[in-house]
């Protein structure tokens, strides 16, 4: 095979998937469009923000590959971005990738304390940012004791990345990589600890786009893509970015909060034919409908991933719509979803079935296999999983075991073959698909002057939706009430990314805890 190429045998299920020995995974997702004829196809539409043909793609690649390696960005350094959804997210990206640099797309609705843990993890040579995210990346730039060689913004005014790929070479040629070789990062948190650098290969994402997208979503060419869930996000990656990308279809994109108004808008004015979600969205979705009617009549597709689908929620929206609507289960370190329902076989309630390629068992404490209907850890083996956690060699060893990964999610299988979600093994929360570690939210809390103690569950709102919700013990009982959590919750806004706010306060005298301290959480769930 010659380089950089990928051939795929669909005459079998999975699909076989074949690499070539030496391998940039840029060259099948960007070049090859150019040289299978769709050089003037749109790639990409942004709402409001003009569109991108695969031949103009392909050239500001090579710009931005070229722009990094010119500002002094070297072989497998790591480039941080906090790029919102736009075309210059492509282009940053598939730059690096194609440069030999390593991009790591960080989560933009985080505060300027994790970008600089993050900063500091990756030892990052360079971080490129959106004007949006400007304050937070600035004041995280300060306070990490690594500084990057490269901190710009993608574009604006002053000294830019644009700038940077105006004068650079329009031709790039492909860094030496394999199938196997570093090719991205992105970050998951955990319940203690900092968040974890999920270190993926050139090969993950050609598995995810032809397992999940070719094989349950039957994308092709003629597809048209928009995730409300955001490109930092490895389900939103995969959905708006890597699917497309590798049938040749478009993707749009809106740039700002997904509103259900925003996205009926961008559904109505794009079209789209695969339309990705996530729970809380989809229950805010129809909340709006009571009182309009988007038309969604191009989408004949719909996904949900990030937390579990209400079996109502699900219901009600294909009572609403019509179009099927599939919860699927994936993980950062798999890359995408793993277990999914099919568009002609849905079952409320479930994940789905595995997704041909990928294999899912559940296991007892000791590791051994349960039987159908019992309740255990959920394991999951398949060609997209994360090679390792940078120099994290405790968490890499707890979480892959001989070839399996350990999901920490509880689950149990039907006769069918479905799975079921039973939720965390750990006290992590879901909470509008993107990670709340309980642990830091009580540490927010606790550095209030009148909070002794604190502890955060997950309850499940008005449409079975996790939110926090915040367990206080003050140091003065009597300051309990209403001014007191009005305070509390202002002191969260003031260093928490917003999904963490808790959504109710309770005032309490004292905390479950184990003989050694520990809080126990489960006894505080109320469901
Ligand atoms: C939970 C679900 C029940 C589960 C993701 C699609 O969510 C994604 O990745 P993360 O690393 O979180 C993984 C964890 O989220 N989860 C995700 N989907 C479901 N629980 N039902 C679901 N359908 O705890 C899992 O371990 O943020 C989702 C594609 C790629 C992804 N990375």
């Amino acid at each position: 095979m010659s380089d950089n190429t990928v051939s795929v045998d669909t005459s079998t299920t999975p699909a076989s998937i074949n690499f070539s020995e030496s391998f940039n995974v840029a060259v099948p997702f960007i070049d090859r469009h150019l040289d299978e004829g769709r050089g003037n196809k749109i790639a990409i539409r942004v709402h409001n923000g003009g569109e991108v043909t695969y031949a103009t793609l392909a050239e500001h690649v090579n710009r931005a590959g070229n722009a990094l390696i010119d500002l002094g960005v070297q072989k497998d350094d790591r480039v941080l971005m906090m790029v919102k959804d736009s075309a210059e997210f492509f282009y940053v990206f598939w730059g690096a990738i194609k440069a030999g640099i390593l991009p790591v797309p960080i989560n933009t609705l985080l505060v300027a304390k994790d970008y600089a843990y993050m900063i500091e993890n990756s030892e990052a040579a360079g971080v490129i940012y959106s004007a949006e995210f400007s304050g937070e990346v600035m004041a995280a730039l300060e306070k990490s004791p690594h500084k990057p060689r490269v901190a710009l913004l993608t574009e604006g005014d002053g000294d830019t990345l644009a700038k940077h790929m105006a004068s650079a070479s329009p031709d790039l040629t492909p860094s030496p990589a394999s199938p196997e070789g570093d090719c991205f990062w992105l970050y998951s948190s955990g319940t203690t600890g900092g968040p974890k650098g999920v270190v993926h290969a050139h090969k993950d994402m050609v598995v995810t786009s032809q397992h999940y997208a070719v094989g349950i979503l039957g994308i092709t060419e003629a597809d048209i893509c928009f995730s409300a869930a955001k490109l930092f996000f490895a389900y939103g990656l995969g959905n708006g970015m890597t699917f497309p990308l590798w049938v040749g279809a478009e993707a749009v994109f809106y740039p700002g909060p997904p509103t259900p108004d925003a996205v009926h808008e961008v559904i109505e004015t794009f079209k789209p034919t695969i339309y990705y979600g996530v729970p809380t969205l989809y229950a805010a979705q129809l909340k709006a409908m009571e009182n309009s009617e988007p038309d969604l009549s191009s989408i004949r597709v719909c996904t949900s991933a990030g937390e579990a689908l209400p079996p109502d929620l699900l219901k009600r929206w294909m009572d609403k719509t019509g179009i099927p609507l599939l919860d699927g289960i994936g993980t950062t370190e798999i890359l995408h979803i793993f277990l999914s329902n099919r568009i002609d076989n849905i079952k409320p309630g479930a994940s789905g079935l595995a997704v041909p390629g990928y294999e899912g068992k559940i296991v007892d404490d000791e590791g051994q296999e349960v039987p159908a209907g019992e309740t255990g850890a959920l394991m999951i083996k398949g060609d997209s999983l994360l090679k390792l956690y940078w120099r994290n060699l405790e968490k890499t060893a707890d979480a892959l075991r001989d070839g399996w990964m350990y999901t920490g999610d509880t689950y149990y299988v039907d006769e069918d073959g479905f799975f079921f979600c039973c939720g965390r093994s750990d006290d992590m929360l879901k909470v509008g698909g993107i990670w709340c570690s309980p642990v830091e939210i009580e540490g927010k809390l606790v550095e209030h002057p009148k909070v002794l103690e604190a502890a955060i569950v997950g309850r499940e709102d008005d449409e079975k939706l996790i939110k926090p919700e915040a367990f206080i013990v003050l140091n003065d009982a009597a300051d309990a009430g209403e001014e007191l959590e009005a305070e509390l919750l202002e002191h969260c806004k003031s260093s928490l990314a917003r999904y963490k706010y808790p959504h109710w306060f309770n005032f309490v005298e004292d905390l479950p805890k184990t003989a050694t301290g520990k809080i126990q959480r489960f006894k505080l769930r109320s469901n």
